[in-house]
């Protein structure tokens, strides 16, 4: 099955990110990874409105918006407002995760949780039926260029499993470098966050980069 490969708009040529986006459009990237930070539910701070509108003005395939802020109920139509096609939530940010993923819905774009090493898909169940995609988070978020948690391949080979049931895309996040995408891949995930450990290296062929990737 053909691999969804997101950059991780965070790790990309930031000075140049207008140009940065044109040049990943071109070179074969499905989806652009906007890692949104507001410093409370995580100790960083990442990608403001600003930056989506520059990623939506220089390409014309779909935006994940990956929310990592508390509260994001109130604050997820600025986003799609901003270009998102997709908005990931976390649980573990909000109290009423239905209605905030049904609210993204009814907007016309895709709705996603997101959920940390940490959570356990039985804390997520009743939230399978109401979204789109489930990015798992195979790093604590807040940072690139971390080191995968190796406990969270359990996880996703049962969100493997419970795709077929609940028909969602299944998305991971964190230190996925080549060998991972490749062994990740062929246990049933469909899309990887692409950033410090794969494609934003030393290199800039970005082109040789993800057709080596959607090769493995
Ligand atoms: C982390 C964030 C991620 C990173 C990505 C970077 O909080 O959500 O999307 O940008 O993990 O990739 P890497 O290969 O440096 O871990
Ligand atoms: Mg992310």
């Amino acid at each position: 099955m053909k691999k969804i490969l997101c950059p991780s708009m965070m790790c990309a040529d930031y000075d140049n990110l207008a140009t940065s986006t044109a040049e990943l459009d071109q070179a074969g990237a499905d989806v652009f990874h906007c890692d949104v930070m507001d410093g409370c539910f995580v100790p960083n701070i990442a990608m403001g409105l600003q930056d989506i509108k520059t990623v939506r003005k220089n390409t014309r395939k779909p935006i994940d918006v990956h929310l990592m802020i508390e509260k994001p109920a109130g604050k997820v139509d600025w986003f799609i407002d901003a270009g998102a096609d997709i908005v990931y939530i976390h649980p573990e940010s909000e109290r009423y995760c239905i209605k905030t993923l049904r609210h993204i819905r009814n907007r016309g774009v895709k709705a996603g949780i997101a959920i940390n090493p940490d959570t356990s898909i039985e804390t997520v169940r009743e939230l399978l039926a109401h979204r789109d995609y489930v990015l798992a988070m195979s790093v604590t978020p807040g940072f690139a260029g971390q080191r995968f948690i190796e406990s969270v391949k359990g996880k996703l080979i049962k969100l493997a499993e419970l795709k077929k049931k609940y028909g969602f895309i299944l998305t991971l996040d964190g230190a996925c470098s080549p060998e991972k995408i490749k062994e990740l891949s062929e246990a049933g995930v469909d899309g990887f966050i692409l950033g410090t450990s794969s494609l934003f290296g030393t290199r800039r062929d970005y082109k040789n980069i993800l057709t080596e990737l959607r090769n493995l």
